[in-house]
């Protein structure tokens, strides 16, 4: 097996032989070989934040915790709605997209659940797929409904719309799929349902705005009376796509009406690419925990339109920033704060894998930069009115290169030091193609 280097960017891709990425004397072999020159790096960080009063070990320990969970539509490859190019060995069920996911947590050690997409996972035996789950040593996190395409021999069309639709019977189809969603939920031990519809209009005139919004309301109130007591009722807002005018989720203030009529177990999941191009998301995000309704994330990036790039990946600072409020949240002991986080995206030109391991390590790098933040000082200067210092103590903490942190906080939990590096000489990703015939017409997950 090849050695994983540090060193170098470019790595060897083609693999000696075909390992199982997962298994953790593979990981473990892996790792040998990065161990010192990674102690070395740890150490010199180490000394460099003892001398800004902060205990790497402590804060290794802190960012050891961090977990997000992954789509399950993440694993297959996306596509625009140009054109899908099918990636090679891709999974074709949900158990497969589950043996996806269990690669990405082995290396990373930190997505350990997986976030289900009803009826794209659908399956005929749940029991079995939790079992399957748990071998593989994943969790459910939230699931999510799909009211935002018609299923084949599906009784009524969403074409104009779903929850929100004029026609009752609609209505009440997709109430029923989302009650269908709680109980799947329900026996892979999922705590919760994100919203999420695609109904609106593409015309002034062509929707009620007003009335639409009430539909809503009373659609969702009838899934609220359904959930569990320990379940949360997430609900995700978007500009725009596929409703081009007018979207009736469309903002935070949106979401934020809807969670607050509906009552405690219903809270709001920013997507950070569902917004405008420079929207302030940190400050949305401390809106809604000054409201205690911020229930979840789904992050990606995005730079115009779209709202699926991964995480990190064109503005990692915003990311940083987004972190940065649920720290100081934490810092300032806001009570029952606890947002899902889930990574929402669809990896069109690379291999869904190798996209999702990046963005779960951008996530957890932008939560240990905003653990370095000192607080006090930051009160400090911006109770003094200190624009320049304030602003410099975040970017202090944000620039600081964490990678040794984030490695040996891999380390620790038996991932790997170099995921990307140890995953591509596994020669994962051949294998499927060997084991996961594409379907006839290439069909495969992700979204087109
Ligand atoms: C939407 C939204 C939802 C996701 C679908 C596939 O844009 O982000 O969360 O389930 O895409
Ligand atoms: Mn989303
Ligand atoms: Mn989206």
């Amino acid at each position: 097996m090849p050695a994983p280097s540090r060193g170098r960017l470019t790595l060897s891709t083609t693999p000696q032989s075909a390992a199982d990425p997962r298994s953790k004397e593979y990981i473990t072999a892996s790792n040998r070989r990065a161990s010192a020159e990674l102690a070395s790096d740890y150490a010199l960080l180490g000394a460099q934040l003892k001398r800004r009063g902060i205990d790497i070990d402590a804060l290794c320990q802190r960012v050891g915790e961090f977990a997000v969970a992954l789509p399950s539509w993440g694993v297959g490859t996306g596509g625009t709605r140009f054109a899908r190019f099918p990636g090679l060995g891709e999974p074709r069920n949900v158990f497969e997209k589950l043996e996806d996911c269990a690669v990405v947590h082995a290396l990373t050690g930190a997505t350990p659940r997986v976030s289900l997409h009803l009826p794209w996972d659908a399956c005929e035996d749940y029991g079995a797929l939790k079992a399957h789950a748990g071998k593989l040593g994943l969790g459910f996190d939230a699931v999510n409904s799909n009211t935002f395409q018609d299923q084949r021999g599906q009784a009524q069309s969403y074409k104009f719309g779903s929850l929100t639709h004029t026609a009752a019977a609609v209505r009440e189809q997709a109430v029923a799929h989302n009650l269908d969603c709680i109980r799947i939920g329900q026996q892979l031990g999922s705590k919760a349902l994100t919203l999420w519809i695609g109904d609106g209009a593409n015309f002034p005139g062509q929707q009620h705005l007003a009335r639409a919004y009430e539909r809503y309301l009373d659609s969702a109130a009838r899934i609220y009376a359904a959930l569990p007591s320990d379940w949360r009722l997430l609900i995700e807002h978007k500009m725009y796509e596929p409703a081009f005018y007018a979207t009736v989720i469309q903002d935070w203030g949106s979401s934020l009406l809807a969670a607050q009529t509906l009552g405690p177990q219903a809270l709001c999941l920013v997507d950070l690419g569902h917004h405008a191009p420079n929207v302030n998301i940190e400050m949305i995000v401390a809106r809604l925990v000054h409201a205690g309704k911020l229930g979840g994330f789904h992050f990606n990036d995005s730079k115009y339109g779209d709202d699926d790039l991964d995480a990190g990946s064109i503005d990692p600072y915003r990311l940083f920033l987004v972190f940065n409020e649920l720290t100081d949240a934490q810092w300032r002991r806001v009570p029952e704060l606890r947002p899902a986080h889930m990574l929402d995206q669809s990896h069109n030109v690379t291999d869904p894998i190798e996209s999702l391991m990046g963005s779960a390590i951008e996530l957890t790098r932008a939560y240990a930069q905003s653990l370095l933040v000192d607080r006090e000082q930051l009160a400090a200067y911006q109770d003094s009115n200190d624009a320049l210092l304030a602003t410099q103590t975040l970017k202090r903490a944000y620039t600081t290169d964490v990678a040794p942190l984030l490695a040996r906080a891999r380390e620790l939990r038996g991932a790997a030091i170099d995921p990307l590096a140890t995953y591509r000489a596994s020669g994962y990703r051949a294998a499927c193609a060997q084991r996961r015939p594409a379907a006839a017409g290439g069909s495969g997950g992700g979204i087109v």
